[in-house]
């Protein structure tokens, strides 16, 4: 019997509430572009992955592109950024070309990480980002690492780390966490709470329900934010970047959203009904920055004409990625540590 979500589970305490950014039109239109291009992706990999093309499990952030597109655009270039097997979107956000992510997912030999690395492991070091990682919660202590090695060597470069909503109950992240504060160190804790853990819903998983309050506990600073709301995540890192980079140490953002697709590819979701879902698509980043642009004045032409364009680059990366051949057997033995 599929358990129904709250379609609206923004906690209504006063202490959380952030006042959104209002960018340009012009910042709102390539935004819209990046979305656009990020879940395009996402739908070809999943048509793939139906067509048997893609080896082992495959996770899309379908819904989640406002948390990706508002953090690069608040972030520099080279601050670093760990994220779970849900993290095409970061990557894809954080500039990364989508002929090369496609072949990675494809195990091809033009993939950023020639074929070995796969969809669970986008990674690109000269893009800021630093691993994914198939373990709940592993990644988020490495990012402390890199924060904590950033504070002490001067870099001026603050860390990211985003992670689910399931992976609040492992032990590390709370470790994690208090180290984190005692230390004051320049690292944002995002989560990305899209009310499932797998095929659990979150009021299954445990009794708090605003899961920012778990950071209070530790003396950190921390918010809940409406992430389907490209300009509310873009104001709420842009906020925790700031503090970060004063000294004031880390900020924990709980963002918002919903996962549209399923867990994974081949997920029957069995565990939600269509009509849960089909109320989330009326508040979800794609629809809800169209509205706002042709609120503020941008014509529907122009913003087909992205989708157009989008549509024909996406549809030469597949191809390039199909084409793109096998790594080499040798390959096998290579990249396998580094000293
Ligand atoms: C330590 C560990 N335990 C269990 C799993 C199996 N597992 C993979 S994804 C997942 C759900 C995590 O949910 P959440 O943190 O909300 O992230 P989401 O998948 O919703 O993005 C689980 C339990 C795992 N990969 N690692
Ligand atoms: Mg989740």
């Amino acid at each position: 019997m599929p358990i129904s979500v709250e379609a609206d589970i923004l906690s209504s305490r006063a202490d959380t509430v952030i006042e959104p950014a209002v960018l340009s039109n012009e910042t709102l239109t390539k935004m819209y572009r990046d979305m656009v291009l990020i879940r395009r992706v996402e739908e070809s990999l999943l048509e793939l992955a139906e067509s048997g093309k893609i080896g082992g499990a495959m996770h899309t952030a379908i819904g989640h592109e406002g948390t990706a597109v508002g953090m690069a655009a608040a972030l520099q270039p080279d601050d670093y950024l760990t994220c779970t097997y849900r993290g095409h979107h970061h990557s894809l956000a954080r500039g990364m070309d989508p002929k090369r992510a496609i072949a990675e997912v494809l195990g091809k030999a033009d993939g950023f990480a020639k074929g070995k690395g796969g969809s669970m492991h986008f990674l690109d070091p000269s893009l800021g980002l630093m691993g994914a990682n198939g373990i709940v919660g592993a990644q988020v202590p490495h990012a402390a690492g890199m924060a904590l090695a950033s504070k002490i060597r001067g870099e001026g470069r603050i860390a990211i780390t985003f992670f689910g909503d399931g992976a609040l109950y492992q032990g590390v992240m709370h470790e994690t966490f208090n180290m984190s504060q005692r230390w004051l160190l320049p690292i944002i804790f995002y989560c990305e709470n899209n009310r499932y853990s797998e095929m659990t819903p979150i009021g299954r998983t445990s009794s708090v329900r605003d899961i920012y309050m778990f950071a209070r506990a530790y003396g950190m600073h921390s918010l809940q934010i409406d992430a389907n709301d490209v300009e509310v995540v873009y104001a709420a890192v842009t906020q925790a970047a700031e503090r970060a980079r004063a000294g004031d140490g880390p900020t924990f953002i709980e963002g918002i959203t919903y996962r549209l697709a399923g867990h994974m590819a081949g997920d029957l979701e069995t565990y939600r009904s269509p009509d849960e879902i089909e109320a989330q698509r009326a508040h979800e980043p794609l629809v809800v920055l169209q509205r706002r642009l042709l609120d503020r004045g941008a014509d529907e032409k122009t913003l087909a004409e992205i989708r157009a364009e989008v549509e024909a680059e996406v549809a030469e990366a597949v191809e390039f990625a199909q084409n793109s051949p096998w790594p080499h057997p040798a390959e096998t033995y290579t990249d396998v540590f580094a000293l």
